[in-house]
């Protein structure tokens, strides 16, 4: 239930910031999701995670997955978006401790007849220690490739820890 008014919450407040960056004629690069990550509302993977207090990038809390071994934790999805012909990105603050494999950010887009596709952050995935950092990976959304999900995923191939903060979806112009 809390779920259901979340994913409709964030539907509404995607519209509104769409509708705004429509009026306005050509794409500008422009925040229309924001996942704080103070809580566990929202996250669809419930087993191997957990909120710390003591660690996070933006002081208000993040999220701990503690991998055993290869995991792809679903974080968040939108519900139908309406956007096309610009960029998507996918970023998120990281940190990791001992992470034995990689870890990187995996979005999937939906498309109605067409099926998922994923943009993974291959170019720059984090192994072993690292302080907080700045991750993402981007969405290519030609003309009329109008995504009617997407989800947001983190993966890690192999044992260790790691936190993420300050989740965002952004769009910008295509180039
Ligand atoms: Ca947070």
């Amino acid at each position: 239930m809390a779920n259901k008014s979340i994913a409709a919450l964030l539907s509404l407040f995607l519209f509104a910031a769409l509708a705004a960056a429509c009026s306005r004629g050509p794409v500008q690069p422009e925040e229309i999701g924001l996942f704080p990550v103070d809580d566990m509302e929202g996250l669809i993977t419930r087993t191997g995670i957990r909120i710390d207090r003591e660690l996070s990038s933006d002081g208000n809390g993040s999220l701990l997955v503690t991998a055993d071994g290869p995991v792809t934790v679903q974080l968040y999805e939108t519900g139908d978006i309406h956007l096309e012909n610009a960029r998507l990105i996918y970023r998120a603050r990281l940190r990791t401790e001992d992470v034995e494999g990689q870890a990187y950010l995996e979005m999937w887009c939906s498309f109605p007849e067409k099926g998922e596709f994923f943009s993974r952050a291959l170019h720059a995935p984090l192994s072993g220690t690292n302080e907080w950092t700045t991750q993402e990976t981007p969405f290519l959304l030609q003309k009329g490739e109008n995504p009617d999900n997407v989800k947001m995923n983190l993966v890690v191939t192999g044992k260790g820890k790691v936190w993420i903060d300050d989740i965002r979806l952004v769009m910008a112009p295509l180039q």
